[in-house]
């Protein structure tokens, strides 16, 4: 699916680290990546195995397990190809920031992506109160 949604989170693999406050998504949070088409020595990428996505509360600070693992649709993918993955089950209420790597067939991993910062939030306000017709 390739619609584009306020809600979505753009990850490029190649752009400059962000560290502002993102935007706020809910439960039908995303996140939107292009693929790589060079591998670190400039070749053609011919070898892509999957996307690993890591989540964490804290900017700057990502854990070795993967929150998701994403397999890539083609070892050689197409230029400007922009994958689409919904955000993993457990996201805490809040400010969260995410990563992603991509890793080849041998297990060669990425350096990591741009940060990108979102805050998840899944709780609605109360109802308003007093609601009456007026002439
Ligand atoms: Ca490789």
């Amino acid at each position: 699916m390739r619609r584009m949604l306020s809600l979505l989170l753009l990850v490029s693999l190649f752009a400059v680290p962000a560290f502002a406050v993102g935007p706020v998504v809910g439960s039908t949070c995303k996140f939107e990546w292009t693929e790589p088409q060079t591998n670190t020595n400039g070749s053609n990428v011919t070898d892509l195995a999957e996307y690993r996505l890591y989540i964490s509360q804290t900017a700057g600070s990502y854990g070795s397990t993967p929150a998701k693992i994403i397999p890539a649709p083609l070892a050689d993918p197409a230029a400007a190809s922009v994958l689409q993955t919904a955000c993993p089950a457990g996201i805490p209420e809040g400010q969260s920031y995410a990563v992603m790597t991509a890793v080849d067939v041998a297990g060669n991993a990425s350096v990591f992506s741009n940060e990108a910062p979102f805050v998840f939030d899944t709780v609605a306000p109360g109802s308003p109160v007093q609601l009456t017709p007026k002439k």
